[in-house]
C-alpha cells in the first residue's frame, strides 16, 4: 500500500532537473503522462488552476511556491482570541454568480445566514453600508445622520463614475478629479457652518476609497474604466474558521508533492528546445533560485503585479513584448494594509459596527499634510469591530492605504501601538484610555513576492491593459508550441480584478484554455467526476 503510494506521488510529478556541475542535467522525478504544466504561485488563482487541471485529467501539474506556506493574499492568523485575516477577508458579493461563495457553500465554510437567499439578493453596489460611529480629531462623537447626506452625495457620484464605461471622459481623467469636481459644484449649497466639518469627512470617505481601491490616491485611479469593475449582489460575509480554509478545501483532492514550498522562481525560459530526461524536448525551462530547474509545455504565471513590475524585466527570456511590457508598467498596484488591535475591554458600545474617524482641517480639495512621520495616521479613516467578540475578543481592525501605509510597514509594534493609544485617546477625548493589549499589522509592501495590496486600472491604462496581461505567449497565433507562458492571478481579470474571485475565476480560465487544447486527456474522465 505504501509503494503503491509512493509511486502514484512520483508519477504526478513534473520532471525536475537539478544542475550538477560537470555532469548531465539529473532526472528527479519520473513524469505522469500528458503535458507538463508548472503553476507559479500557490495563491488561490494557482491552486485553482491546479485542481482544475488535476480534475480535468491533466495530471502532470507542480506548483512552485516562494514562501514557505500556500494562500499567497489569502492569510489567516491567530490573534487575541481567535483567528484574523491579514489579507481577503470578505467575500466580495457573495451570491451564486461568485465561485468563492458557490465554493465556500460547497464545503460547508460559511454560516447558515450567509447563504439566506435574501442575503445572497443584497445589492450595495460595493459600497459599506453600515452605519458608523464617527469619531472627529478633536475628541467628539458626531452623529451619522449629520452626514448622511453628503454620504448618499459621495455614493451617487462613484456610482456616475460608472456611466463613463461607453465613453465621455479622456485617459487622464481621474475618478479622484472626477469627485473633486463634483464637491466643489455640490459645496455652495451647503451650510455654510458645515462647509469644513463636511469637507473634513468627504476626505475620510475618499481615503477609505483609496483602502477599496488599493491606492495612494483616487487621483491615480482612471475614471473611464472604473466602472468595468463589476460588483456581484449579497451582503459581504466572512470565514468563521479562516479564508484560508478556503484554500485548504480547494488544494485537499491534489496529489501529495504537487505543491512545491520555499521554491522562488528566478527566470522563466521560453521559445526554447530545452531536453527532459524523457528525450522529449520541452519549450520553457524554469529555473529557481536554489538552482533547481524545470521543463516544462506549459507554465502558469499567478505571481502579483507587484512582483511583475519590480521583476519582469528579467525574470522572462526573451523578454516579454511590448504589449505586456506596457501593461505591467500602466496598471496601478498600490498597498492597503490592517492594524488590528486587541483592547482588554471595548471602549466602543457593543451595537457598534464600524468607527470612522474625521480629521479636522482636511479636505479633499487640499492636498495631504507632508511630512509621513508626523501625518501617516491621518490616512486612517477606518476601524471595523471584528465579530462576534465572544470568539475573537474586543478587535479592531484599521484600513491604512498608500504611502502612509507603506511608511507603516517601517515602523515598529511598539511604535505603531504607542500611536494608536495616542489617536484613541484623542479620539475618545479619554487621556486615561488604556492602550491595546495586543497588535498585528500586515506588510504587503515589504513582502518581496508580493510587492503591495492588489491591483487596479491606472489613469493613463485601461481594461485593454488587462486583457494583454492576460494573453498567453507566444502571442503569434500560429506558433508552433503555442501557449507555453500563460498568465493568470487577480491583475489579469478584467472585471473582478483586486479580488479573490477574480483571481480563482483566472485560475480556472487559464486550465481551461489548456484543458481545450488537451481534449484527449479529460476524455475518459467521467462527467460524474467532473
Ligand atoms: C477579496 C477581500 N481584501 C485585503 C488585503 C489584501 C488583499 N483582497 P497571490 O498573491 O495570493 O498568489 C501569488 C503567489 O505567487 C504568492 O503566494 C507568492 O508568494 C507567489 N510568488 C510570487 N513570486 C514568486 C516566484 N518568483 N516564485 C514562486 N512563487 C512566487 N479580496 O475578495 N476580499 O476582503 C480582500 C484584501 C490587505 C492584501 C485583499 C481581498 C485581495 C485578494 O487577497 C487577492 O486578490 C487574491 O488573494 C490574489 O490571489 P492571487 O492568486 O492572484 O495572488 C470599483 C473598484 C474597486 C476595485 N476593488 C474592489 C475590491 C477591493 C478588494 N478588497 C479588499 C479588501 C480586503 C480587506
Amino acid at each position: 500500500m505504501q509503494a503503491r503510494r509512493l509511486l502514484l506521488l512520483l508519477l504526478a510529478l513534473p520532471l525536475a532537473v537539478h544542475p550538477d556541475p560537470g555532469s548531465e542535467e539529473r532526472l528527479e522525478a519520473m513524469a505522469a503522462p500528458g503535458p507538463r504544466v508548472l503553476i507559479i504561485g500557490a495563491g488561490i488563482s494557482g491552486i485553482a488552476a491546479a485542481e482544475k487541471l488535476h480534475r480535468h485529467g491533466l495530471q502532470n501539474t507542480q506548483i512552485l511556491e516562494a514562501t514557505g506556506r500556500t494562500g499567497g493574499r489569502i492569510r489567516s492568523q491567530r490573534f487575541a482570541k481567535g483567528l484574523v485575516e491579514i489579507g481577503a477577508q470578505w467575500i466580495h458579493g457573495p451570491s451564486q454568480g461568485n465561485p468563492v461563495f458557490r465554493l465556500a457553500a460547497q464545503f460547508g465554510l460559511l454560516v447558515p445566514d450567509a447563504l439566506l437567499e435574501e442575503n445572497q439578493r443584497i445589492n450595495v453596489g460595493g459600497h459599506p453600508s453600515a452605519i458608523p460611529v464617527i469619531y472627529s480629531s478633536s475628541g467628539t462623537k458626531l452623529s451619522p445622520d449629520a452626514f448622511a447626506n453628503i454620504t448618499r452625495l459621495f455614493y451617487s457620484w462613484l456610482e456616475e463614475t460608472k456611466n463613463f464605461t461607453g465613453g465621455g471622459c479622456t485617459p487622464e481623467d481621474s475618478v479622484g478629479s472626477f469627485i473633486r469636481q463634483k464637491i466643489v459644484q455640490s459645496s455652495p449649497d451647503w451650510d455654510k457652518e458645515l462647509a469644513d466639518i463636511n469637507m473634513a469627512f468627504l476626505r475620510g470617505l475618499l481615503n477609505l476609497e483609496c483602502c477599496v481601491s488599493g491606492t495612494h490616491s483616487m487621483d491615480y485611479v482612471a475614471l473611464c474604466p472604473f466602472g468595468e469593475y463589476t460588483t456581484l449582489p449579497g451582503l459581504d460575509c466572512t470565514f468563521p474558521k479562516g479564508y484560508e480554509s478556503l484554500v485548504n478545501q480547494m488544494k485537499a483532492p491534489l496529489p501529495g508533492g504537487s505543491v512545491l514550498l520555499n521554491k522562488a522562481v528566478q527566470s522563466i525560459h521560453w521559445n526554447g528546445s530545452f531536453p527532459g530526461e524523457d528525450s522529449h524536448i520541452y519549450p520553457v525551462k524554469v529555473t529557481c533560485e536554489d538552482g533547481d530547474s524545470f521543463v516544462a509545455d506549459h507554465v502558469i504565471v499567478t505571481v502579483p503585479l507587484g512582483f511583475l513590475k519590480k521583476r519582469s524585466s528579467d525574470f522572462f527570456s526573451p523578454p516579454l513584448p511590448p504589449s505586456k511590457t506596457q501593461a505591467i508598467k500602466n496598471l496601478g498596484f498600490g498597498t492597503n494594509n490592517k492594524i488590528l488591535l486587541e483592547f482588554e475591554k471595548p471602549f466602543w458600545d457593543p451595537n457598534t459596527t464600524v468607527i470612522q474617524l474625521v480629521w479636522e482641517g482636511d479636505s479633499p480639495l487640499t492636498a495631504p499634510k507632508k511630512d509621513l512621520k508626523k501625518n501617516w495616521m491621518r490616512k486612517l479613516s477606518v476601524f471595523v469591530v471584528l465579530e462576534p467578540p465572544e470568539q475573537l475578543g474586543h478587535v479592531l481592525c484599521g484600513f491604512l492605504a498608500g504611502e502612509e501605509s507603506e511608511f507603516m510597514e517601517t515602523l515598529t509594534d511598539e511604535e505603531i501601538l504607542s500611536s494608536m493609544t495616542d489617536l484613541f485617546r484623542r479620539l475618545t477625548g479619554d487621556p486615561e484610555l488604556p492602550p491595546p493589549i495586543g497588535i498585528v499589522r500586515s506588510q504587503w509592501h515589504s513582502q518581496p513576492y508580493t510587492g503591495g495590496s492588489y491591483s487596479y486600472v491606472a489613469v493613463g491604462s485601461s481594461g485593454i491593459d488587462v486583457e494583454n496581461l492576460a494573453e498567453p505567449l507566444p502571442t503569434d497565433q500560429e506558433a508552433l508550441k503555442p501557449m507555453q507562458v500563460l498568465f493568470a492571478g487577480e491583475a489579469t481579470e478584467r472585471n473582478f480584478y483586486s479580488t479573490t474571485h477574480g483571481a480563482l475565476m483566472s485560475g480556472w480560465r487559464e486550465a481551461q484554455r489548456l484543458i481545450d487544447r488537451y481534449p484527449e486527456c479529460w476524455a475518459n474522465v467521467s462527467k460524474a467526476k467532473l
